[in-house]
């Protein structure tokens, strides 16, 4: 029997791989509410403060066009309707409530590839045009108190129009890449995670289309597990202990045995998916 899912499988897993091995260790997972779903300030959801982004972004499944791809909030960042629009994102930058911290994950300098992984969606019929990125940026910061920002980088993402699915991104900064920004003490030990869009007011055409982002995942070092069965050590090898931790996900409902549409929804589908890429085996 798995053997004959396996090409029926195939995409689905290929899809979901690697952020549902960077998922399938929660704890790895640097974000605060990376799935959008507690409320923090302004209407906002807990972690995210925005930049020209404000309630109206925050998305409820029951809103018209609510889409979300897990629990029942999303954000969704929609063409700027001027040029003091023309830099709208959330941003990780702002002080915890008792103000001990930032809410940007932490940075070791040199420690690892970052990895930011998450799922966007552009409705159907819609396709992102005209502005000059739409995308994640990474804005790693000094220490306290001057967080001054050690360099940055703007991701975009890989396809304007997604035909109303969600679609996986991921992009990676890697050790490589610090370096070759220069040596600079001191060095960065946190990452502002911003989802943004840009526009260029002089470029003379008006942005179009909505971009809507859910179940963020910012990761330092190996993201473990060869493909989206591969949920426990020893990585690279798929045995019983990966069945375990399949099992246990799935019986608490985390995001690691998550593995197939209906995204939120822990049922018959995602164990199928689990069989699938257990049975392809590690490449
Ligand atoms: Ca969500
Ligand atoms: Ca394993
Ligand atoms: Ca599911």
């Amino acid at each position: 029997m798995r053997q004959s899912l396996q090409p029926l499988l195939a995409a689905g897993v290929a899809l979901g791989v690697l952020c549902a091995a960077g998922l399938a260790n929660d704890d790895a997972n640097l974000l605060t509410n990376p799935g959008f779903e507690d409320a923090g300030l302004a209407g906002l959801p807990l972690g995210f403060q925005g930049i020209n982004m404000d309630g109206s972004n925050w998305v409820d499944s029951s809103d018209p066009d609510g889409f979300v791809r897990t629990g029942s909030k999303s954000i969704k960042i929609e063409p700027a309707e001027g040029p003091g629009q023309a830099f709208q994102a959330l941003t990780t930058n702002f002080f915890v409530p008792d103000g001990s911290d930032l809410y940007d994950p932490d940075y070791e300098y040199l420690g690892g590839d970052v990895h930011i992984i998450g799922y966007y969606l552009v409705p159907e019929g819609q396709t992102l045009a005209n502005d000059a990125i739409v995308g994640i940026k990474l804005e790693f910061r000094r220490e306290p108190p001057n967080f001054s920002v050690y360099t940055s980088v703007e991701f975009a993402v890989p396809q304007n129009s997604t035909g109303g699915e969600w679609v996986e991104f991921h992009a990676t900064f890697t050790d490589a890449d610090m370096l070759a920004v220069g040596d600079f003490p001191p060095y960065a030990t946190s990452v502002s995670v911003l989802p943004f869009r840009f526009w260029d007011p002089a470029s003379g055409v008006d942005p179009e289309g909505t971009i809507y982002w859910d179940d963020l995942c910012l990761i330092q070092g190996d993201l473990g597990g060869c493909n989206e069965a591969d949920l426990a050590e020893p990585y690279d090898v798929l045995d019983f202990s990966d069945v375990l931790s399949f099992l246990t996900a799935f019986g608490s409902q985390e995001a690691a045995a998550d593995l197939a549409a209906p995204f939120g929804v822990w049922d018959f589908s995602d164990v199928l998916a689990f069989l699938g890429a257990f049975g392809a085996g590690c490449p």
